[in-house]
Protein backbone atom coordinates (compact mmCIF):
# COMPACT_ATOMS: atom_id res chain seq x y z
CA UNK A 1 0.00 0.00 0.00
CA UNK A 2 1.29 3.28 -1.11
CA UNK A 3 1.96 6.47 1.47
CA UNK A 4 -0.93 7.98 -0.80
CA UNK A 5 -3.65 5.62 0.07
CA UNK A 6 -2.74 5.25 3.94
CA UNK A 7 -2.63 8.88 3.87
CA UNK A 8 -6.20 8.90 2.48
CA UNK A 9 -7.41 5.71 4.60
CA UNK A 10 -6.47 7.88 7.56
CA UNK A 11 -8.29 10.72 6.64
CA UNK A 12 -11.15 8.50 6.19
CA UNK A 13 -11.14 7.56 9.40
CA UNK A 14 -10.55 11.12 10.89
CA UNK A 15 -13.58 11.89 8.99
CA UNK A 16 -15.71 8.53 10.34
CA UNK A 17 -14.48 9.64 13.96
CA UNK A 18 -15.69 12.94 13.40
CA UNK A 19 -19.19 11.81 12.26
CA UNK A 20 -19.60 9.66 15.24
CA UNK A 21 -21.09 12.02 17.29
CA UNK A 22 -23.49 13.20 15.05
CA UNK A 23 -24.86 9.57 15.03
CA UNK A 24 -24.65 9.43 18.82
CA UNK A 25 -26.47 12.74 19.14
CA UNK A 26 -29.01 11.56 16.08
CA UNK A 27 -29.92 8.49 18.15
CA UNK A 28 -30.50 10.49 21.00
CA UNK A 29 -32.89 12.25 19.26
CA UNK A 30 -35.06 9.79 18.46
CA UNK A 31 -34.91 8.66 22.41
CA UNK A 32 -36.17 12.24 23.65
CA UNK A 33 -38.89 12.48 26.01
CA UNK A 34 -42.23 13.43 24.32
CA UNK A 35 -43.09 16.75 25.84
CA UNK A 36 -40.11 18.26 26.91
CA UNK A 37 -36.36 19.09 25.95
CA UNK A 38 -33.87 16.04 27.17
CA UNK A 39 -30.12 16.55 27.77
CA UNK A 40 -28.03 16.22 24.87
CA UNK A 41 -31.37 16.14 22.33
CA UNK A 42 -30.57 17.25 19.13
CA UNK A 43 -33.39 18.11 16.22
CA UNK A 44 -36.86 18.71 16.43
CA UNK A 45 -38.57 17.20 19.20
CA UNK A 46 -40.78 14.32 19.38
CA UNK A 47 -44.45 15.09 18.31
CA UNK A 48 -47.80 13.68 18.93
CA UNK A 49 -50.20 15.24 16.62
CA UNK A 50 -50.94 15.34 12.70
CA UNK A 51 -50.11 18.93 12.35
CA UNK A 52 -46.60 18.08 14.47
CA UNK A 53 -45.74 15.49 11.86
CA UNK A 54 -46.30 17.29 8.60
CA UNK A 55 -44.24 20.34 10.11
CA UNK A 56 -41.22 18.27 11.00
CA UNK A 57 -41.48 16.29 7.85
CA UNK A 58 -41.48 19.50 6.34
CA UNK A 59 -38.24 20.65 7.83
CA UNK A 60 -36.39 17.54 7.64
CA UNK A 61 -37.31 15.91 3.86
CA UNK A 62 -37.27 19.52 2.22
CA UNK A 63 -35.76 22.65 4.40
CA UNK A 64 -33.01 20.77 5.91
CA UNK A 65 -31.47 19.10 2.64
CA UNK A 66 -31.92 22.76 0.80
CA UNK A 67 -30.69 24.72 3.54
CA UNK A 68 -27.19 21.72 3.88
CA UNK A 69 -26.94 21.69 -0.11
CA UNK A 70 -26.99 25.81 -0.12
CA UNK A 71 -24.10 26.12 2.76
CA UNK A 72 -22.23 23.46 1.38
CA UNK A 73 -22.15 24.58 -2.22
CA UNK A 74 -21.34 28.23 -1.19
CA UNK A 75 -18.63 27.07 1.08
CA UNK A 76 -17.35 25.17 -2.28
CA UNK A 77 -17.59 28.04 -4.66
CA UNK A 78 -15.36 30.03 -1.68
CA UNK A 79 -12.55 27.42 -1.41
CA UNK A 80 -12.23 26.94 -4.97
CA UNK A 81 -12.15 30.98 -5.41
CA UNK A 82 -9.79 30.66 -2.60
CA UNK A 83 -7.62 28.22 -4.87
CA UNK A 84 -7.99 29.23 -8.02
CA UNK A 85 -8.13 33.13 -8.11
CA UNK A 86 -5.24 34.04 -5.57
CA UNK A 87 -2.52 36.46 -6.69
CA UNK A 88 0.02 33.75 -7.68
CA UNK A 89 -2.49 31.89 -9.40
CA UNK A 90 -4.20 34.39 -11.21
CA UNK A 91 -2.10 37.51 -11.25
CA UNK A 92 -3.92 39.58 -14.14
CA UNK A 93 -7.68 39.64 -13.00
CA UNK A 94 -10.57 40.08 -14.99
CA UNK A 95 -11.88 43.57 -15.07
CA UNK A 96 -15.36 42.30 -15.64
CA UNK A 97 -18.33 43.99 -13.73
CA UNK A 98 -21.86 42.34 -15.31
CA UNK A 99 -23.06 39.13 -16.41
CA UNK A 100 -26.63 39.14 -17.85
CA UNK A 101 -26.97 35.72 -17.77
CA UNK A 102 -25.43 34.99 -14.36
CA UNK A 103 -27.77 37.67 -12.81
CA UNK A 104 -30.50 35.88 -14.41
CA UNK A 105 -29.83 32.93 -13.20
CA UNK A 106 -28.83 33.87 -9.33
CA UNK A 107 -32.02 35.64 -9.44
CA UNK A 108 -34.20 33.18 -11.19
CA UNK A 109 -32.80 29.67 -8.92
CA UNK A 110 -34.06 31.34 -5.46
CA UNK A 111 -37.13 32.19 -6.75
CA UNK A 112 -37.40 28.60 -8.03
CA UNK A 113 -36.19 27.57 -4.24
CA UNK A 114 -39.15 29.26 -2.67
CA UNK A 115 -41.99 28.62 -4.95
CA UNK A 116 -40.83 24.93 -4.28
CA UNK A 117 -41.23 25.64 -0.59
CA UNK A 118 -43.82 27.68 -0.59
CA UNK A 119 -46.22 24.41 -1.61
CA UNK A 120 -46.13 22.07 1.28
CA UNK A 121 -45.70 25.46 3.36
CA UNK A 122 -48.40 26.80 2.77
CA UNK A 123 -50.73 23.41 2.91
CA UNK A 124 -49.39 22.80 6.21
CA UNK A 125 -50.61 26.05 7.36
CA UNK A 126 -54.01 25.69 5.47
CA UNK A 127 -54.10 22.76 8.51
CA UNK A 128 -52.76 24.29 11.44
CA UNK A 129 -55.67 27.63 10.72
CA UNK A 130 -58.73 25.27 9.31
CA UNK A 131 -60.11 23.82 12.58
CA UNK A 132 -61.88 20.62 12.46
CA UNK A 133 -65.15 20.04 14.00
CA UNK A 134 -64.66 20.42 17.89
CA UNK A 135 -66.16 19.45 21.26
CA UNK A 136 -63.99 21.42 23.28
CA UNK A 137 -62.88 25.10 23.60
CA UNK A 138 -60.26 26.60 25.31
CA UNK A 139 -59.34 30.52 25.84
CA UNK A 140 -56.02 31.13 26.68
CA UNK A 141 -54.93 34.03 27.92
CA UNK A 142 -51.37 35.75 27.77
CA UNK A 143 -50.18 37.71 30.61
CA UNK A 144 -47.34 39.27 32.15
CA UNK A 145 -45.55 36.37 32.87
CA UNK A 146 -48.12 33.44 33.04
CA UNK A 147 -50.81 31.93 31.21
CA UNK A 148 -54.85 31.95 32.22
CA UNK A 149 -57.30 29.59 30.95
CA UNK A 150 -61.26 29.85 30.95
CA UNK A 151 -63.20 26.38 30.12
CA UNK A 152 -66.65 27.28 28.87
CA UNK A 153 -69.98 26.48 30.59
CA UNK A 154 -71.20 24.42 27.94
CA UNK A 155 -68.53 21.74 27.82
CA UNK A 156 -68.17 20.76 31.46
CA UNK A 157 -66.19 23.65 32.34
CA UNK A 158 -67.46 26.83 33.62
CA UNK A 159 -64.21 28.17 35.49
CA UNK A 160 -60.80 29.71 34.80
CA UNK A 161 -57.17 29.61 36.29
CA UNK A 162 -54.18 30.69 35.80
CA UNK A 163 -50.93 28.69 35.43
CA UNK A 164 -47.76 29.94 36.99
CA UNK A 165 -43.91 28.82 36.72
CA UNK A 166 -43.38 26.41 39.61
CA UNK A 167 -40.46 27.82 41.78
CA UNK A 168 -37.48 25.22 41.53
CA UNK A 169 -37.58 24.78 45.69
CA UNK A 170 -41.24 23.39 44.99
CA UNK A 171 -40.50 20.93 42.38
CA UNK A 172 -41.85 17.13 42.93
CA UNK A 173 -39.53 14.22 41.63
CA UNK A 174 -39.17 14.04 37.77
CA UNK A 175 -40.98 17.92 36.57
CA UNK A 176 -38.64 19.99 34.98
CA UNK A 177 -36.71 22.95 35.80
CA UNK A 178 -38.38 26.53 34.57
CA UNK A 179 -41.22 24.25 32.62
CA UNK A 180 -43.43 22.74 35.48
CA UNK A 181 -46.52 25.09 36.94
CA UNK A 182 -48.71 25.06 39.85
CA UNK A 183 -52.02 24.21 37.94
CA UNK A 184 -51.97 21.81 34.48
CA UNK A 185 -54.49 22.42 32.08
CA UNK A 186 -55.76 18.83 30.89
CA UNK A 187 -57.20 17.62 27.41
CA UNK A 188 -58.31 14.29 26.76
CA UNK A 189 -56.25 12.27 24.18
CA UNK A 190 -57.50 11.44 20.69
CA UNK A 191 -60.15 14.65 20.71
CA UNK A 192 -59.83 17.96 18.61
CA UNK A 193 -59.06 21.16 21.14
CA UNK A 194 -59.83 24.66 19.57
CA UNK A 195 -57.55 27.10 20.90
CA UNK A 196 -58.69 30.57 21.32
CA UNK A 197 -55.19 32.77 21.99
CA UNK A 198 -55.16 36.25 22.98
CA UNK A 199 -53.38 38.75 25.25
CA UNK A 200 -54.22 41.06 28.44
CA UNK A 201 -51.36 43.00 28.29
CA UNK A 202 -48.28 42.87 25.45
CA UNK A 203 -48.14 40.42 22.61
CA UNK A 204 -46.89 36.70 23.72
CA UNK A 205 -46.71 33.63 21.75
CA UNK A 206 -48.51 29.84 22.84
CA UNK A 207 -46.22 27.77 21.50
CA UNK A 208 -46.29 23.50 22.44
CA UNK A 209 -43.90 22.23 20.21
CA UNK A 210 -44.97 18.56 20.76
CA UNK A 211 -48.49 19.63 19.19
CA UNK A 212 -47.16 21.51 16.59
CA UNK A 213 -48.80 24.78 17.54
CA UNK A 214 -47.48 28.00 17.30
CA UNK A 215 -49.30 30.99 17.50
CA UNK A 216 -49.15 34.67 18.90
CA UNK A 217 -51.30 35.77 21.80
CA UNK A 218 -52.57 39.46 20.62
CA UNK A 219 -54.12 42.13 22.58
CA UNK A 220 -57.46 42.81 21.46
CA UNK A 221 -57.84 39.97 19.04
CA UNK A 222 -58.55 36.36 19.22
CA UNK A 223 -56.24 33.93 17.35
CA UNK A 224 -57.72 30.70 16.63
CA UNK A 225 -55.55 27.52 16.46
CA UNK A 226 -56.21 23.74 17.52
CA UNK A 227 -54.44 20.37 18.26
CA UNK A 228 -55.16 16.11 18.73
CA UNK A 229 -52.78 14.73 20.68
CA UNK A 230 -52.82 11.51 19.94
CA UNK A 231 -50.76 10.38 23.27
CA UNK A 232 -51.12 10.73 27.28
CA UNK A 233 -48.48 12.68 28.98
CA UNK A 234 -47.23 16.38 30.02
CA UNK A 235 -46.59 18.61 27.15
CA UNK A 236 -44.52 21.55 27.76
CA UNK A 237 -44.04 25.09 26.16
CA UNK A 238 -42.48 28.29 26.50
CA UNK A 239 -43.71 31.93 25.42
CA UNK A 240 -42.22 32.28 22.66
CA UNK A 241 -42.43 36.38 22.12
CA UNK A 242 -40.07 38.49 24.13
CA UNK A 243 -43.01 40.22 26.60
CA UNK A 244 -40.79 41.64 29.36
CA UNK A 245 -38.29 41.09 32.27
CA UNK A 246 -39.92 37.53 32.97
CA UNK A 247 -40.63 36.49 29.64
CA UNK A 248 -38.55 33.51 30.10
CA UNK A 249 -40.02 32.11 33.04
CA UNK A 250 -44.59 32.00 31.66
CA UNK A 251 -44.00 28.42 30.43
CA UNK A 252 -47.33 26.07 29.62
CA UNK A 253 -48.07 22.63 31.04
CA UNK A 254 -51.04 20.62 29.29
CA UNK A 255 -51.59 17.25 30.35
CA UNK A 256 -53.89 14.48 27.88
CA UNK A 257 -55.69 12.17 29.66
CA UNK A 258 -58.35 9.98 28.91
CA UNK A 259 -61.81 10.81 29.02
CA UNK A 260 -62.53 9.52 32.38
CA UNK A 261 -59.88 11.16 33.67
CA UNK A 262 -60.74 14.60 32.11
CA UNK A 263 -64.76 14.40 33.07
CA UNK A 264 -63.30 13.96 36.54
CA UNK A 265 -61.20 16.55 36.57
CA UNK A 266 -63.54 18.74 35.37
CA UNK A 267 -66.19 18.32 38.05
CA UNK A 268 -63.00 18.32 40.89
CA UNK A 269 -61.80 21.89 38.89
CA UNK A 270 -65.25 23.35 38.98
CA UNK A 271 -65.42 23.01 42.46
CA UNK A 272 -61.44 24.44 43.09
CA UNK A 273 -61.65 27.32 40.71
CA UNK A 274 -64.96 28.35 41.71
CA UNK A 275 -64.53 29.10 44.90
CA UNK A 276 -61.14 30.74 43.83
CA UNK A 277 -63.01 33.20 41.74
CA UNK A 278 -65.11 34.56 39.68
CA UNK A 279 -67.19 31.45 36.95
CA UNK A 280 -65.30 31.95 33.38
CA UNK A 281 -67.87 32.56 30.48
CA UNK A 282 -66.91 32.16 26.72
CA UNK A 283 -68.79 33.58 24.01
CA UNK A 284 -70.07 30.00 22.27
CA UNK A 285 -68.06 28.47 20.21
CA UNK A 286 -70.65 27.60 16.89
CU1 LIG B 1 -44.87 36.16 27.07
Amino acid sequence: MSTGQRNYLSLGARVGAAALPLIFFAGLAYAQVEGQPTPGGIGLPATVTEVGRETQTFYNALLLPIITFIALSVLGLLLYVCWRYNEQANPVPSKLTHHTGLEIVWTLIPILILVVISIPSFRILTHQVEIPESKITIKVTGNQWYWSYKYPEDQGGGFGFDQLMKPEAELKEGEPRLLAVDNEALVPVNEVVKLQITAADVIHSFVIPAFGVRMDAVPGRLNETWFKAEKEGVYYGQCSKICGKDHAFMPMAIRVVSREKYDEWLAEAKKKFAAAGSPARLAASE
